[in-house]
């Protein structure tokens, strides 16, 4: 960034404003992640993130969210309105709304004392907004006014100025994304933040978020609102799952400065889908609080079954895994200084928190069993049978185990194994069909990648427990291939590779492939996806000569576009039926060479929603599936 004054209306402050957020251009990511679509995403969470901390703090109750018809975003909250009065120290005195806007970390937290509790998803503040904007506008109503300030990079066109008298209260900031920051795209995505607001109006109970599209017209209106807070929220999750009792567990306690609120409801499933947040920001990596509800959880269920005789004396105990088989369960807590730890900054570190939540749980959840017999008693039997699945999978485990020493070998006879065993330069296509793994299998350069052929469809893993997935030997397969274990077991850091692709056809059948691949990995070995080894290989849909030069098409918006490009020029295209029946060469170059090919990585931004997506796409209810794939016709669900 520029340190030279591009015009004549520079001063002092501003060049403390351009120091002050200088390292937010230079090294973006380290700010809001990414410069890509994730990145672009974070600023709009940024500035909301501050209009729901107002809501946290009991002042405000609606937020307004337009995508403009510029490419801009304005975020409206009817809040306090950030003070417009001058902060007092330092010889350029400025106004609270400029401090905020243009200091790092200030967030609007610079008087702690004003919040209770604060999100902010890296609290990192809107000044990182502001760094990362061509233009942004911030306008504030308060003290019998309407306030107006202009900003460009970082950078305050003039002072904040009075515009007109207004009763009202309430803070408006609208910005645009700096293409010279985010090069990819600077286009939003409606879906991307809908999730996401959708779930901010869960953990923020009673406030209403209204995401108006104006990019469309008729604008594209959405209104989120949940009046029954996590409740809602786990509903949501649940839909398409078949509930074990109509009842909501659902409490909430709270102390001094921080406060837990649990919702949970187990259903005849076996999917484990526990999401917690601090603050509102979704810890996907877990931490004290997790750790608090896990261990109660435990304690409580096996005390209630052993008090009720429902689990006899010589038996063992329920294993975690036992009672958390189909449970649904939202933990949010909320608390003043959050520490965020882990890979991905998010794992709560507060131990404070995990006595708190297992305090909380521990009496609570116990008063709701003692209340609701009949539940209970439905709840314990599910839990039982999940322990003798259990068992029975760890016998079928141990034969395997046995089988496969016997056979000294326990890689899968049908993969083709790379030549090299570092793991960080090794790849695995995993591809449909005997055929087209016959083609990657001489397409491939064998020193780094392997194939791993599957037949026809594996097993949907959504509706079988472990013992039944295992038993599936195309699944077998794909677990001995990949080296890390399944279950108790599972050991991310034992993957023989450092990418796992998927290579199906691009048809319907092998989208449907795909998804039974994804479902997989995402409920048996999450932690792959989370450590971005899992792609998606995108086959070619064309293959167009064009002045005798041969191009790969993978998608028919490149298809339009090329056309466009090329006008009267004679174009021959050739459209590809299936990986099956192109020639080696072609799959080499269109598929899997590293230099040519489309290879788009598994993201999971968004834990609960792949959780929901998965369990209605691939679960029970045949109309909540029906009406999912209705609303996400057009939708991709992996953000690649
Ligand atoms: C600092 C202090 C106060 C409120 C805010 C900042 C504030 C910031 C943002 C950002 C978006 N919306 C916002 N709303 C409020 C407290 C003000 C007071 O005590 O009156």
């Amino acid at each position: 960034m520029a340190t030279k004054p591009s015009k004549g209306s520079y001063t002092a402050a501003d060049i403390t404003v351009l120091e002050g957020l200088d390292p937010v251009r230079k090294r973006p990511g380290m700010y809001i992640g990414s410069t890509g679509t994730r990145g672009l995403h974070h600023l709009v969470y940024e500035v909301v993130d501050n209009s729901i901390d107002e809501a946290l703090a009991g002042y405000c109750s609606k937020i307004l969210i337009q995508l403009l018809a510029d490419g801009g975003c304005r975020v409206t909250d009817n809040g306090r309105g950030i003070p417009v009065t001058l902060i007092p120290g330092g010889k350029d005195r400025r106004t609270a709304v400029e401090v905020v806007l243009t200091t790092l970390h200030a967030g609007g937290k610079f008087d702690s004392k004003s919040y209770a509790v604060s999100g902010g998803l890296h609290g990192v503040g809107v000044s990182v907004v502001n760094a990362l904007s061509r233009r942004l506008v911030v306008e504030v109503a308060r003290d019998g006014f309407l306030w107006r300030q202009e900003y460009e990079r970082g950078r305050p066109l003039s002072k904040l100025a009075k515009v007109k008298p207004s009763p009202k209260r309430g803070t408006t900031i609208a910005f645009w994304p700096d293409p010279e920051v985010f090069e990819e795209t600077t286009v939003f995505d409606r879906r991307v933040l809908s999730e996401r607001m959708q779930e901010q109006a869960f953990l923020t109970r009673g406030v209403e978020i209204a995401l108006v599209d104006e990019r469309e017209t008729p604008p594209n209106r959405a209104l989120f609102k949940a009046a029954g807070g996590l409740a809602d929220f786990v509903r949501h999750l649940s839909q398409g799952k078949e509930p074990l009792h109509q009842r909501m567990v659902h409490f909430d306690a709270s102390r001094e400065t921080s406060e837990v609120e649990v919702a949970m409801q187990w259903n005849t499933g076996f999917a484990e889908s526990i999401h917690t947040f601090a603050n509102t920001i979704n810890t996907h990596e877990g931490g004290m609080h997790e750790e608090g509800f896990k261990k109660a959880l435990s304690n409580v269920m096996n005390r209630y079954a052993r008090a009720k005789a429902l689990l006899k004396e010589k038996e063992d105990n329920l294993v975690g895994e036992d009672i958390r088989e189909g449970l649904t369960a939202i933990v949010a807590v909320k608390l003043q200084e959050p520490q965020f730890e882990g890979q991905t900054k998010t794992k709560l570190g507060n131990t404070e928190m995990r006595s708190f939540v297992e305090t909380t749980v521990n009496d609570q959840l116990t008063t709701w069993l003692e209340e609701h017999p009949g539940e209970a008693k439905r709840i314990v039997a599910k839990c039982q049978q999940a322990a003798r699945a259990r068992l029975a999978a760890r016998q079928a485990r141990d034969l395997t185990r046995r089988k496969s020493l016997l056979e000294s070998s326990s890689l899968p006879g049908k993969l083709a194994d790379c030549q090299l065993s570092d793991p960080d330069l090794c790849e695995i296509f995993i591809v449909e069909g005997d055929s087209a793994g016959g083609s990657a299998k001489q397409a491939r350069e064998r020193s780094f990648q392997a194939i791993l052929p599957i037949r026809g469809k594996i097993l949907n893993v959504e509706k079988a427990r472990l013992h039944r997935t295992l038993e599936n030997l195309e699944i077998q397969a794909l677990i001995s291939a990949i080296g890390t274990g399944i279950g108790d077991e599972f050991d991310a850091t034992k993957s023989r590779y450092g990418k796992i692709a998927i290579l199906a056809d691009a048809d319907v059948d092998g989208a449907h492939i795909r998804t039974l691949l994804l479902t997989f990995f995402f409920r048996h070995m999450q932690q792959l996806i989370d450590a971005g080894k899992v792609y998606v290989a995108q086959p070619p849909l064309y293959r167009v000569k064009t002045e005798g030069k041969y191009r790969y098409v993978h998608d028919e918006r490149a298809l339009e576009a090329l056309q466009a490009e090329n006008g009267h020029k004679k174009m021959d295209i050739q459209r590809f039926k299936g990986l099956a029946e192109m020639e080696a060469e072609q799959l080499w170059e269109s598929a899997m060479n590293p230099e040519t090919r489309v290879l788009k990585q598994v993201t999971l931004d968004d834990a609960a929603a792949a959780d929901r997506m998965f369990s209605v796409l691939m679960g029970v209810d045949v109309e909540a599936r029906r009406e999912f794939i209705q609303q996400n016709a057009k939708a991709a669900f992996i953000d690649a």
